[in-house]
């Protein structure tokens, strides 16, 4: 429903809702951020398909998105977005809490108050010669005891469109709210206010960019970016920044997971969940496909980003997926690499920064081993093999996206909505780590594997804006995305486990991975995707006290006897490679969890510094 602004003489605008919106302080906030920010009209979602299509064909018309051919593609669209608005800015992000050490050191912090400040300054008129859409969501299925609903209200139809994919929206969620349910405000602008006449650009942004969580009040300011992470609220600074404070609140965990079924050949099936920063194969891993010589096996997907956790009365840990959609990276997606994925992208999706064929379809680098004898770049600009080699620029760009629904995915686990969620048996963390890190390590104790997810390093990607390719520390992969101080969280995670151990019921395991050790000419050494199904065989057999291992200076790991090779030809000498510890390296790897500790000394629980001393003893 379109409601044009009403303003009274104060200029103060007041806001038609439509009739199944019963909810007053809902309704008089749209009203208040409406006058701040002045749209001159706004638009109340029904979540509807109608809806959706008409929207789509605003985006068409506005030179945002272009409908690919409903013959290779059908009811599919690509956006192109501005070049300096194409991947989440963790420097322009910011926890807003009342005190500075509760954001703590790896958090970017300003006083609420003052936030509150320059954001009124820029909000004040931002949506001018623009929509006001208010989106209502639902993080996790409507209803479930471990979801939550949250109202963003964008100027980007864009976000609108790729919110409906991402999550469940719509006028359902008006049910579930009711007259007074509780929601989480997220405000967010594109930040280009147009005046009268003035035409607008096809993706707009700015340059300005603020995205600003509130941890204590629960809510979510955005500004100037329309791409990603920095404008679809719903994902990273809800599902993860604002949900880690509600979880540390509550007794629940909010975590950069995927979640994943695994049934062995007898019927046995076991959930995990696994930790990887951004572009690290999430996607891939969440829908692997097992490979020859694992006859009988089954990998089901329950979600491929972001798992919100519960403890259950029976002393079990459950996890569902707050999202309804993927919000995946193109580049290296292929038949091969993730042939459920592709198959998810086969009509109702939006590409973002992928390159279109001459035949109205998209590429991007690594969907086909050659590429298309024309295209059209991401920045719209005509792109040949012979254009690309020559300037060594891309067709796709490296953080070009797919929004796509998740009920697409033919490995789509049967539970994946189930509201109660699914029982957990092990947790794995993954950082990007061409040396040092070995394939997989089992932690001895709920202590240990916190301390491995705290250290973990990881090397960037293009996830993120920013160099890429140096280490950083990513503790649990939460580094751009807890809302909270670390520290805490580390605390939160050994509560959690002090916790379950009380109920009596053994706690899920904990692993670390790593696929990508590379050789001297820095080639990954171990082939990844659907050869991990070995990594999680092992993983599941030390759940069940089946399989054996080594126990080394920081847990256990697999001799190459440990595992299934069937139907592989990695030999003993590359497993070698992948697997050892080099005491060098690790001596230097200590001095960086040192500078870690160092800088999270404030409320840094003692039981990790204990851990690291023992790792220490043990390498002299
Ligand atoms: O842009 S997103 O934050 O949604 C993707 C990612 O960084 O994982
Ligand atoms: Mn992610």
């Amino acid at each position: 429903m379109d409601a044009v602004m009403a303003s009274d003489k104060n200029g103060a605008g007041a806001v038609l809702a439509p009739s199944w919106v019963r909810h007053g302080r809902l309704i008089a906030w749209v009203a208040e951020i409406a006058a701040l920010t002045k749209p001159d009209h706004v638009h109340w979602c029904d979540g509807s398909q109608e809806e959706y299509d008409a929207m789509c064909a605003g985006l068409v018309a506005a030179g945002t998105m272009t409908r690919l051919n409903p013959a290779r593609r059908p009811n599919s669209f690509l956006a192109l977005s501005d070049p300096s608005d194409v991947a989440r800015v963790e420097d322009r992000t910011f926890i807003c809490s009342e005190r500075e050490e509760d954001a703590g050191p790896t958090n970017n912090w300003v006083a609420p108050a003052q936030m509150r400040d320059t954001l009124h300054g820029l909000f004040d008129g931002c949506m001018r010669g623009r929509t006001l859409y208010v989106v209502p969501f639902s993080m996790g299925p409507l209803g479930s005891h471990i979801a939550q609903i949250g109202i963003e209200l964008s100027d980007s139809a864009y976000v609108a469109v790729n919110m409906r994919i991402m999550t469940r929206m719509g006028k359902a969620v008006h049910e579930v709210l009711g007259s007074s349910g509780d929601f989480v405000p997220c405000v967010h602008s594109v930040g280009l206010p147009l005046a009268a006449g003035q035409k607008d650009v096809a993706w707009p942004c700015s340059a300005t960019k603020y995205i600003v969580h509130y941890p204590e009040s629960r809510e979510i300011w955005s500004y100037g970016s329309g791409y990603g992470g920095n404008a679809l609220l719903g994902k990273k600074c809800f599902a993860l920044r604002i949900a880690s404070t509600m979880g540390r609140d509550q007794g629940w965990l909010a975590e950069h997971m995927l979640i994943l079924g695994v049934e062995n050949p007898q019927g046995k099936k076991h959930y995990v969940a696994a930790a990887f920063p951004s572009a690290c194969g999430k996607t891939n891993f969440a829908m692997l496909i097992p490979p020859t010589g694992f006859t009988g096996w089954k990998v089901t997907t329950i979600g491929d980003d972001i798992a919100w956790i519960k403890p259950g009365p029976d002393g079990r840990l459950y996890a569902i997926n707050p999202e309804a959609g993927y919000f995946g990276v193109a580049p290296g997606t292929s038949e091969k690499t993730n042939f459920n994925a592709m198959a998810t992208l086969r009509e109702n999706v939006i590409f973002t920064n992928v390159a279109l064929t001459d035949d109205g379809d998209i590429w991007w680098e690594g969907m086909t081993k050659e590429a298309p004898a024309h295209l059209i770049d991401w920045q719209g600009k005509d792109w040949t093999p012979a254009l690309g080699k020559e300037s060594g620029r891309k067709a796709a760009h490296p953080n070009a996206r797919f929004t796509a629904p998740a009920s697409q995915c033919p490995s789509i686990d049967p539970a994946w909505e189930n509201p109660a969620g699914v029982p957990i048996s092990a947790f794995i963390f993954g950082g990007r780590r061409s040396t040092t890190v070995p394939l997989v390590t089992h932690a001895r104790s709920w202590t240990e594997g916190v301390y491995m997810a705290a250290t973990m390093g990881s090397e960037t990607t293009a996830a993120a804006a920013g160099e890429q390719g140096v280490v950083r520390r990513d503790p649990f992969a939460m580094l751009p995305f807890c809302g909270y101080n670390m520290s805490d969280y580390f605390a939160h995670w050994l509560n959690v486990g002090r916790r379950l151990e009380t109920t009596g019921q053994k706690l899920p395991g904990i692993f670390c991975v790593n696929w990508f050790r590379t050789d001297e000419q820095g080639k990954f050494v171990w082939p990844g995707f659907g050869e991990n199904m070995r990594v999680l065989k092992w993983i599941l057999e030390r759940v069940d006290g089946q399989a054996g291992g080594e126990d080394h200076l920081f847990g256990t790991t697999p001799r190459y006897d440990d595992m299934s090779w069937e139907g592989s030809s990695f030999g003993r000498s590359e497993f070698a490679r992948i697997a050892s510890i080099d005491i060098a390296s690790w001596k230097n790897e200590l001095v960086l969890h040192n500078e870690l500790f160092t800088k999270l000394q404030y409320h840094l629980p003692v039981e990790l510094s204990m851990v690291k001393d023992q790792i220490e003893k043990n390498l002299h």
